[in-house]
């Protein structure tokens, strides 16, 4: 059997963000883009339950067979970054039952600035940041907001009641990504969603010619993770290269833990 290489499969194209910058509208946005003329699945992550994939269903972008929930049970990078391997079983199963697909789009559920995919599971990744959530997130940086394959900064139609400097938000964030694709968006606004669909299939053609290259944004920082059998306890959990998945048990009052200003 001849080798499989990217090329002959489905682009793997990730969204993250924190919780509600509208990472499920923005797929909803894409499928219905680009459903009459490309071969779509989704695939989205909850933590416990299958709101999203419910959400996508009902609002009719796509067959609702090509949209399956993953449960992460865990913290969202958990399963986008360092055990990926749900999330790549149900890439796979979609690709197997509606070959061939031409994108997979893979939602992952709603978590802190620093979660980015690993490069194992998406060919590319969109990062969103909204402007409900302060025109200054984009100055912040990370890994994310630094180096994902395109920087949405969605929901432009709501900045004038939350008092954001669209151009300005999105100037700070061009500077953040060393000029990497920055793009203003919102739903009710036709040129940037045909922007975005330009985007997409940009990306589709260069997976196809094999010469796409999908980038590693980076790690995200250290932090604690809460031990809920043994209270007080937990261990703080790396993502650095040399130590992937190393978990060091700590007591709580030994480690310094960082509220994130956003989930
Ligand atoms: N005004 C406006 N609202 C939007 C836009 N996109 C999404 N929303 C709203 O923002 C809210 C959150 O959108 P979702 O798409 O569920 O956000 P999400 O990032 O998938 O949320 P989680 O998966 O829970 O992290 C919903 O009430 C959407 O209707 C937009 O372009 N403009
Ligand atoms: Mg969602």
């Amino acid at each position: 059997m001849p080798d499989i290489t990217p090329a002959d499969r489905a682009l793997r194209l990730g969204v993250a963000g924190p919780v509600g910058t509208g990472k499920s509208s923005l797929i909803a946005t894409v499928c219905r883009s680009l459903a009459d003329d490309l071969r779509l699945g989704v695939i989205t992550n909850d933590i416990y339950t299958d709101e999203d994939a419910r959400f996508l269903r009902s609002a009719g972008v796509l067959e609702p067979e090509r949209i399956r929930a993953v449960e992460t049970g865990a913290c969202p990078h958990t399963a986008i970054r360092d055990d990926i391997t749900a999330n790549l079983l149900a890439a796979e199963d979609l690709e197997r039952d509606f070959a061939p697909l031409d994108v997979v789009l893979i939602e992952s559920g709603g978590d802190n600035l620093t979660a980015t995919f690993s490069p194992a599971l998406v060919d590319a990744q969109i990062f969103v940041l909204d402007v409900a959530g302060g025109g200054d997130v984009a100055r912040k940086g990370g890994p994310g907001i630094g180096r994902a394959d395109l920087l949405v900064v969605n929901k432009t139609d709501l900045a004038p009641y939350v008092g954001v400097d669209v151009p300005q938000m999105v100037a700070d964030a061009s500077e953040a990504r060393d000029g990497r694709a920055v793009l203003a968006l919102s739903r009710t606004d036709a040129a940037s969603v045909a922007a975005l669909r330009t985007w997409v299939l940009g990306v589709l053609e260069s997976h196809r010619r094999g010469t796409h290259v999908p980038q590693d944004p980076g790690p995200m920082a250290p932090h604690f993770h809460a031990d809920e059998e043994h209270p007080g306890g937990g261990f703080v959990h790396t993502h650095d290269a040399a130590s992937e998945h190393e978990h060091e048990s700590r007591s709580a009052d030994e480690v310094h833990v960082h509220s994130p200003a956003r989930k």
